[in-house]
């Protein structure tokens, strides 16, 4: 059987090549940028060309040479596709042959590519099936005994057309979106953040060294996170700019590169989720570098009467911050854009986002911020206020058990506790221990490098007898205040109560 020579095989070659080519191109901008056909031949040839033609390429398109090799990919491509259609007709599985000779080339290709993985074989493998399936059904309806369900010759145009233009679009989609993607991330690493002017000297004997205590500094790869995105925000910092304006005498509007030329404050300090619960782990700690939120306020010079400081996201969260914690001296109150040396990872805020010690995270350390307004808190209000959080969230005074584990057995003889606890921005003075409801004893702190930061406590009980035994921790800030044992829940303003922990002495 020959299909109808009537109808414009060519051009149902060129929708089927267009089909699979635009569907993988489409698909890699999930499976990753390699993966993509037109690159990974686009690449190929560019290693090819010798360096002459390269130099002529350039000079002839200056940076608009990636977009000529493109179109000229598109036209081979064109070709190439008129040319499957053009067998098909002759020779009805020839034409899906050619097609799955095109797709193999471009998974060579794929695999030419720096970095390929068997997953970057998915976009070209799909899009090739899918091409090759349009032939096939193409074929079958059009040839003259399909019956009534058969294609005549306007809808065999019409058909052709419309699935060409589905994979110009697709391909042209999925080409745009993958250069965005990963344009960012490679920027990202790219960045050049200069090194802060003021350095954070972190004593010896943070970690008072018992194993399964946290890490006193916590990597940012196992930083609790918490946030209303859906989706991670990606923004280029080429594109990003800070503007400060509301009840101030002078608006500023900063890009990244005015914000980092300030000179920057390295600071350690922990962050705390209100939602977190006594002896959760929605708190973290880190050393951030930025510019002091002080310093950009009092360029712009906020009005007698405000009191409030709402700051916005690129995403539209927003978090109202007491302006005096932001202009307190003896807060650094940070504009953040490094998190443990590194640019901020994208999940924490990336490229600037607000640290502030003290505060819980859902009223001052918004992420991906590009907004300061000056305020009042009888005018304005962040994204939690009227979801039933307070409007103000100082955090409250914590401690927890972190060794030994819930209902662990120890060795008897050398029960050692261990844990954090935090009373930021005042500082802790004391961690008390009380087992079995007996006497609070003072624990071992670790060191730290300011009153912003978790400490990490220890107490040796090598006197505990075999048997099952009940531990409660408490905190004494530097101001004297001892840890309340009265229990409340994290909404509207923060958890209080003591942790316990019972286990057993073998
Ligand atoms: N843009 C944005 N920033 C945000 C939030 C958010 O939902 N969106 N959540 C806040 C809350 S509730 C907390 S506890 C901290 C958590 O910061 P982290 O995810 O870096 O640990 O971010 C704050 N900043
Ligand atoms: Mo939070």
């Amino acid at each position: 059987m020959t299909t109808p020579a009537r109808d414009p095989w060519w051009l149902a070659g060129v929708a089927a090549t267009a089909l699979a080519v635009g569907l993988a191109e489409l698909l890699a901008w999930v499976t990753g940028p390699v993966g993509a056909p037109l690159t990974a031949v686009g690449g190929v040839i560019v290693d090819a060309v010798p360096a002459p033609v390269k130099d002529a390429a350039i000079a002839l398109f200056g940076t608009a040479d990636k977009l000529v090799l493109l179109l000229v990919m598109a036209l081979g491509l064109m070709a190439a596709g008129a040319g499957i259609g053009a067998a098909q007709r002759g020779n009805r599985p020839m034409g899906t042959v050619l097609l799955g000779v095109l797709g193999l080339l471009g998974l060579l290709a794929v695999f030419t590519r720096a970095g390929s993985s068997p997953a970057d074989a998915v976009p070209v493998v799909v899009g090739t099936a899918a091409g090759a399936l349009f032939l096939r059904v193409l074929t079958r309806r059009a040839a003259p005994q399909s019956g009534p369900g058969g294609l005549d010759r306007r809808g065999f145009v019409r058909l052709s057309a419309a699935v060409a233009v589905l994979g110009a679009a697709a391909g042209t989609a999925g080409r745009w979106a993958g250069s965005a993607a990963a344009r960012i991330p490679a920027a990202r690493e790219l960045l050049r953040i200069p090194a802060p002017a003021v350095r954070e000297t972190i004593p010896p004997g943070t970690d008072v060294g018992v194993a399964g205590v946290e890490p006193w500094l916590t990597p940012a790869e196992d930083f609790y996170r918490i946030d209303t995105a859906l989706a991670v925000p990606r923004i280029d910092v080429a594109d990003w700019r800070l503007r400060i304006h509301g009840m101030v005498d002078r608006e500023l509007s900063l890009g990244f590169e005015d914000l980092t030329a300030r000179p920057l404050l390295e600071r350690a300090v922990t962050l705390a989720c209100v939602s977190n619960t006594v002896g959760g782990d929605l708190v973290g700690n880190a050393v951030w570098t930025g510019v002091p939120v002080r310093e950009l306020l009092a360029e712009a010079g906020p009005h007698a009467d405000a009191d409030m400081v709402l700051s916005t996201s690129e995403d539209g969260f927003t978090a109202g911050t007491p302006l005096e914690a932001l202009t307190d001296p003896g807060r650094d109150s940070l504009l953040a854009v490094t998190m443990n040396g590194e640019p901020l990872p994208f999940e924490h805020g990336y490229p600037v986002r607000m640290v502030v010690p003290g505060l819980y995270g859902y009223v001052s350390a918004t992420k991906w911020v590009v907004d300061l307004e000056v305020t009042r808190f009888d005018l304005d209000e962040g994204y939690w206020t009227p979801r039933g959080w307070s409007a103000r969230g100082p955090i409250k005074m914590s401690s927890r058990i972190e060794v030994p584990r819930a209902r662990a057995t120890v060795d008897g003889g050398g029960t050692v506790l261990a844990g954090t606890a935090w009373a930021q921005p005042v500082g802790i003075a004391a961690v008390q221990v009380s087992v079995d409801g007996g006497d609070w004893q003072d624990a071992e702190l670790g060191a730290v490098s300011s009153d912003d930061t978790w400490r990490q406590w220890v107490l040796r009980r090598p006197d505990l007898q075999a048997g099952e035994h009940t531990a409660r921790v408490r905190a004494v800030d530097k101001g004297g205040a001892v840890q309340t044992e009265e229990e409340a829940p994290p909404a509207p303003d923060g958890a209080t109560g003591l942790h316990e922990r019972t286990f057993t002495v073998r």
